[in-house]
């Protein structure tokens, strides 16, 4: 489409959709059969251009079209801001802006004025264009909305770098690497396989990893088979299952069903896959937990024998993923006089496990919170100047401090005066910077470490998982039409209205062993999730629906007064 006014005539000026559309945890997501969600993806095919010419220098920003952990039906939006991290949070009320905008003409002028862009992005010189790169995920509707995004970019003078079907935390890593000149869709996988295979020389025994990957019949099974291929058979041994086409993208599969269910996916088997490391991707390939079955075994074990004996199906989360790659990063720290030098430290949400945060403490790893969000545990990540960031859900990663990455690229390979350890611990903090994508978590990234961490420590899947034992906990989630009426304190830990409903979950509470819950409004679907933990299991599965009823009950009582306030378009 090649001017601006033939895009108005396509998409019109006003806006398609009776609702207001908010920018939830991670974009706008909404059913893509129900809601017409093309003139909101040509909307941010010109927002994302405002972006990029806002940062100045052509530098790129990102537009990836997914739904990510939500059932295929969905689609989404996810913007990536010029350093390849999530769009900086002052521009959400903008894209919030132009994607409700009932004269979307006068909106974007606005928006131009009071962005101090006077030229406007159709007349503006080469090097001022604006640029942005698009990836989308397998979805089926997704190419069409691609084309929806590329159409806003072009109609307003930008330029588009289509990645095709990408990794969402592939679109992340080619925006934050475009320093090093034109797309190469090859650096990724380049970066990462190098980084694993620097971080796991020399520990352990030879040989290969092997993994058991459930690929969420979504993109992460096409982009792990390529990495696979890139790292070799003799590293690295991968038997994907849920691969595209063998299914609707997360159903019955995938890291969201695995984690929060805290069930195996479809297509492993408890006895044909017993004691191999399974681990499953989400539809976008941001995360990642890691699982396995018990089954009779030769060396040491945990578990009881008649767990092995019924194959017992364990779970290792974002929690157990961020604490192994603490205690190897700490390890490493110590080993080269970093300690004390350089601050290390672990960021949780309210979903972490209890027994997390205490064998952190126990290990003396300092831990921050943040309330549920990749884009607020990252800001918060970068306290430290190594920075683990872990959702239980398996999004996170580790950030590196510009003074540490200095110290580094300074020391690392420095022969003479450093002993033979403090090299290897050098070596390996250097490869591990090179291995984890640092631009947004990353489930191939992540599950690359993770092996190199577990050869590191010379440690089996059992070992880790034995590394704390979890409180019993039940995660539920509540479809409803009046989210926004569930409202929490910042940190997520407490409900502040409707006003009854704080005082029934900590009544609920507090007759509970070792008892915890919080609801929360989810920012990517229509539901409210709970969440409750507990010294049994069945007092957890208790408290969770406790807490549900009095979600039902205060929503009932509360429904007139509270809907008043809801946005209006
Ligand atoms: C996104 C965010 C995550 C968040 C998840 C669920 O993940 O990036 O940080 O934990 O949504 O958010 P909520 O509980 O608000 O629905 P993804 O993988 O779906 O993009």
């Amino acid at each position: 489409m090649s001017s601006f006014s033939a895009f108005l005539s396509k998409y019109g000026q006003g806006s398609s959709h009776e609702k207001y559309l908010s920018y939830g945890t991670a974009g706008f997501r909404e059913n893509a059969v129900s809601f017409p969600l093309h003139t909101v993806f040509a909307r941010m095919g010109v927002l994302a251009v405002l972006r990029s010419r806002y940062l100045k220098n052509n530098r790129a920003v990102g537009v990836m079209i997914t739904a990510s952990h939500n059932p295929e039906c969905d689609n989404g939006i996810k913007l990536v801001d010029g350093d390849g991290g999530m769009l900086n949070q002052s521009w959400e009320p903008y894209a919030e802006r132009l994607a409700n905008a009932t004269d979307f003409v006068a909106a974007v002028t606005e928006l131009e004025q009071e962005l101090g862009l006077t030229t406007t992005a159709t007349a503006a010189g080469e090097g001022e264009r604006g640029v942005v790169y698009v990836g989308r995920d397998t979805r089926p509707h997704s190419a069409e909305l691609s084309e929806c995004v590329k159409e806003g970019v072009e109609a307003y003078g930008g330029v588009v770098v289509d990645l095709g079907q990408v990794t969402t935390p592939q679109l992340h890593f080619a925006v934050k690497e475009q320093d090093h000149g034109e797309y190469r869709e090859s650096r990724y996988f380049e970066t990462l396989s190098a980084g694993y295979l620097a971080l796991r020389d020399g520990a352990g025994s030879s040989g290969s990893d092997c993994v058991v990957v459930d690929g969420a019949n979504g993109i992460g099974a096409l982009a792990i088979v390529r990495m696979g291929e890139v790292i070799g058979r003799e590293n690295l041994l991968l038997d994907v299952r849920n691969a595209v086409g063998d299914g609707p993208v997360n159903e019955g599969c995938g890291a969201e069903i695995v984690q929060k269910g805290q069930v195996p996916p479809c297509g492993v088997d408890a006895s044909s896959d017993a004691n191999k490391l399974l681990c499953s991707l989400d539809g976008d390939a941001d995360r990642i937990v890691f699982h396995s079955f018990l089954g009779a075994c030769a060396g040491a074990c945990v578990g009881s024998d008649s767990d092995r004996a019924e194959n017992k199906w364990i779970l290792l989360d974002g929690d157990k993923i961020g604490c192994l790659m603490a205690v190897v990063l700490k390890q490493e720290l110590v080993a080269a006089q970093l300690e004390g030098i350089f601050s290390l430290g672990v960021v949780q949400t309210a979903y972490a496990n209890g027994a997390s945060g205490a064998y952190l403490r126990s290990q003396g790893v300092p831990i921050a919170m943040a309330k549920t969000g990749v884009k607020y545990l990252h800001h918060v990540a970068h306290q430290f100047d190594v920075g683990v960031y872990f959702e239980a859900n398996g999004h996170g990663t580790v950030l590196f401090s510009e003074a540490f990455l200095a110290y580094l690229k300074e020391n690392n390979g420095r022969s003479g005066d450093t002993s033979d350890r403090i090299a290897l611990a050098l070596r390996r903090l250097d490869a591990f910077t090179k291995a984890i994508n640092q631009a947004v978590g990353d489930a191939i990234s992540d599950m690359l470490v993770v092996l190199a961490c577990l050869r590191i420590l010379d440690m089996n899947l059992l070992a880790w998982h034995a590394m704390y034992t979890d409180l019993p906990s039940k995660q539920l989630k509540i479809p409803v039409s009046n989210k926004s009426l569930i409202t929490c304190t910042e940190d997520e830990t407490a409900a502040l209205t409707p006003p009854s409903l704080p005082i029934a979950l900590q009544e609920a509470m507090s007759t509970t062993p070792l008892g915890r819950c919080f609801v929360r409004p989810s920012g990517t679907e229509d539901v409210v999730r709970v969440y409750a933990e507990a010294e049994t299991q069945e007092a957890a599965d208790a408290l969770a629906a406790a807490a549900v009823a009095a979600v039902h009950t205060s929503l009932s009582s509360s429904v007139e007064p509270i809907l008043s306030r809801q946005h209006t378009v």
